[in-house]
């Protein structure tokens, strides 16, 4: 289905006054409207192709009605998301639960839809049909030679896809660890998955950078072997300039204080970006800013100031992704809900008075400290982010609009009542 731009005109003319009232309110009390206004238009986040269908769980999986049935679907799909938000420019691949047969047409499909090709993600946490050896006891970090090498040829096949699409990432995330004490040589395993990124990272072509994710726990639940930062960061310094750590929100132990982590990695120029979601117990992959919206805007306050202070570019210089998928809602719905959070935070992030911030902190003035980052936290920016996206051609109300125009009722009529994307 195409969104027309006579609807997008309409809708929002019902909307101008409301909003242009709210709009001026926040407005007047910002100095630097238009470099925040440009900011906020030239943030893009990439949709995950794994997010487009309902998720599931072990227990069960109550797929969706009209989800996209193939890749030019779920391009289609990111493209109603990107004319509706205008923040969603990006698609992040998941291989082989997305390959894209014909590179050309697929790559075109996309710049029709003002998409571009953001990291590609390798997968070696699953069993494929037509694979030889098999991932039950890890994959890079595997004490078998012949499984790593299996598992080093298949991120130099993702790697290659990727660059017929035009990305400049790989991200690894390995569920390589173990289940029992004594299983695994903590030692061993590090050492072996080190020799394997090495060739992987040998095989990047010049411009590519290689995002190294880790993960706490699950699926295995007594070691994983990049289970934090330190590892991952460990393997990045070790590896070279082109190695970076991921962050994936939802991948820490309880409670991890995961703005100091960004801080320092971004102080290392080390950070290569975010999986952002949501959690309250563990890697949860709910809507972004659901359960902790202050958290993450405690993360975009610390991208704000860092990335300014190495003189970075907000919107290219960090890999911006969501990685979540759930049961109960629409998965359209829920992306823009996420993109609208992340557009939040940084929102707010950007109203930071860091100069009072600095000038507190060097006083020991922890009162005066809180009152300026929650000052920043509790203005309503949402005014901001709309106006952001009316100037780029986008809807005001991106949820509302979809209810409006009832847009899964037509993708049920065009792709039927009962499909199933690929994905988790
Ligand atoms: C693992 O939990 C993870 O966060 C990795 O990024 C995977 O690629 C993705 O989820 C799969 O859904
Ligand atoms: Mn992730
Ligand atoms: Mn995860």
């Amino acid at each position: 289905m195409n969104i027309e731009k006579f609807q997008i005109a309409e809708f929002n003319n019902a909307r101008q006054s409301d909003h242009q009232r709210s709009f001026e309110y926040t407005a007047e009390k910002i100095p630097n409207l238009n470099d925040i206004l440009q900011k906020l238009q030239d943030f893009q986040v990439a949709i995950p192709s794994w997010a487009l269908g309902t998720g599931g769980t072990r227990f069960g999986r109550f797929s969706g009605s009209g989800e996209p049935r193939n890749l030019e679907e779920k391009i289609a799909d990111i493209g109603l998301l990107h004319a509706l938000n205008k923040s969603s420019g990006a698609i992040s691949l998941h291989i082989p639960w997305d390959i894209p047969e014909n590179a050309a047409a697929i790559k075109a499909l996309a710049a029709q839809h003002d998409i571009r090709f953001d990291a590609v993600n390798s997968n070696t946490f699953q069993d494929q049909p037509d694979q030889a050896l098999s991932y039950k006891f890890g994959s890079l970090h595997h004490t078998d030679k012949a499984v790593r090498k299996q598992a080093i040829e298949h991120n130099i096949e993702v790697i290659r896809y990727g660059m017929e699409l035009g990305s400049e990432s790989l991200t690894v995330w390995l569920s390589d660890g173990s289940c029992f004490p004594g299983q695994l040589n903590f030692r061993g395993a590090f050492k072996r998955t080190l020799e394997s990124l090495q060739e992987i990272y040998a095989a990047l072509p010049d411009a590519w950078k290689l995002y190294i994710e880790y993960k706490a726990y699950e699926p295995n639940f007594y070691s994983t072997t990049i289970g934090d930062w330190g590892q991952s960061l460990l393997f990045a310094s070790k590896l070279g300039p082109k190695a970076y750590t991921l962050v994936d929100l939802g991948h820490h132990l309880p409670n991890a204080n995961i703005e100091q982590i960004v801080a320092l990695l971004l102080m290392e120029g080390k950070l290569a970006g975010f999986h952002f979601n949501d959690s309250k117990y563990g890697d949860d992959d709910l809507t972004v800013g659901s359960i902790n919206p202050y958290q993450l805007f405690l993360i975009f306050n610390e991208l704000v100031e860092g990335m300014d202070a190495r003189g970075m570019n907000h919107a290219n210089d960090l890999g911006w992704m969501i990685d979540a998928s759930h049961n109960v809602k629409d998965p359209l719905e829920d992306l823009l809900q996420s993109v609208e959070a992340i557009m939040i935070a940084y929102a707010q992030a950007l109203l930071v008075d860091t100069k009072a911030l600095q000038q507190a902190q060097l006083n020991n003035d922890a009162v005066a400290a809180q009152e300026i980052l929650q000052h920043a936290f509790r203005t309503d920016v949402r005014p901001l982010v709309a106006q952001a996206r009316l100037l780029s051609g986008g809807v005001a109300d991106p949820v509302a609009f979809y209810r409006q125009f009832k847009v899964r009722e037509q993708l049920i009529k065009e792709r039927g009542l009962k499909t199933v994307a690929t994905g988790l």
